[in-house]
């Protein structure tokens, strides 16, 4: 993985953050590179980090896009996204369609509550799990949930949000698997949002790529939004799966979902 495919270079370069690559072309400048490897040192993957005030993000090319191919073909047949209420989100008052689609699954009575609803886990199937034990070997980390989102194209997208809900487990990392059309991503620092801005804070930029696993470390969540914006130019399927550690005894206790195909 070429770390300039990481963070965005030219005028959307990531800035804000002590990253990045003696790779680092076109940019005019050397930067500072560090190849991280997971706390106990499992995984021999390329790790890069990508540092910031109080954000903290590794990033690896998890999967060769031949295996990437793979799994998006498979999740494409395994997956069935919510309907109905399920699909819906409440903002400022109204319910609205989610821009998406989303479902999903994990251990039998979790859920994940937020933006007004309340998304049921459904049971793992076949390819989540491969997926989730993958993730665990290399990040060290387990995870009990998973949520889908699928961009039929460049239209669909996620506004800026942090995950930061109570049913998550504190501390903990939230682990992003991208497959499929390779989209923008931002950071953007809760302190810099808006007119009237406290303070001047650069975002931070990054592009999610087939195959692509980005680890969203604490304390991330509590201090920037993230966002994946619209590019309407673009036309192909992108599925995301955000790994997570929910906590059952916060969870709103709701029916397990419909059993996958
Ligand atoms: O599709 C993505 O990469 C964004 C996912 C996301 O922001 C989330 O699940 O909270």
């Amino acid at each position: 993985m070429s770390l300039d495919s990481f963070v965005i270079r030219g005028k959307k370069r990531a800035s804000g953050g002590e990253v990045c690559s003696s790779e680092t072309r076109g940019s005019g400048k050397k930067r500072k590179v560090e190849d991280v490897k997971s706390s106990d040192d499992k995984s021999q993957l390329p790790w890069k980090k990508l540092r910031a005030e109080n954000l903290d993000l590794d990033y690896v090319r998890l999967y060769s896009k031949k295996e990437a191919d793979d799994l998006l073909k498979e999740l494409e047949n395994a997956l069935e996204y919510n309907t109905g209420h399920l699909a819906r989100v409440q903002m400022f008052g109204k319910w609205i369609d989610i821009p998406r689609k989303q479902v999903a699954h994990g251990e039998a009575g979790l859920s994940y509550t937020f933006s007004g609803n309340t998304i049921p886990a459904r049971p793992w199937n076949p390819a989540l799990t491969r997926i989730r034990d993958y993730i665990s070997s290399v990040t060290g980390f387990d995870f009990n949930f998973v949520l889908v989102n699928r961009y039929k194209d460049g239209c669909d997208y996620m506004g800026e949000h942090k995950d930061d809900e109570k049913d998550l487990v504190q501390g903990y990392p939230i682990a992003s698997l991208s497959l499929g059309q390779p989209r923008d991503f931002y950071f953007k620092h809760q302190d810099s949002r808006g007119k009237n801005a406290a303070r001047k804070i650069d975002i931070v930029k990054l592009e999610l790529e087939h195959g692509g696993l980005l680890l969203m470390n604490p304390p991330t969540n509590q201090f920037w939004y993230h966002a994946l914006p619209q590019r309407k130019k673009l036309g192909n399927v992108r599925i995301n799966m955000t790994f997570r550690k929910m906590n059952p005894s916060v969870c709103k206790p709701v029916k397990q979902g419909i059993s996958p195909k």
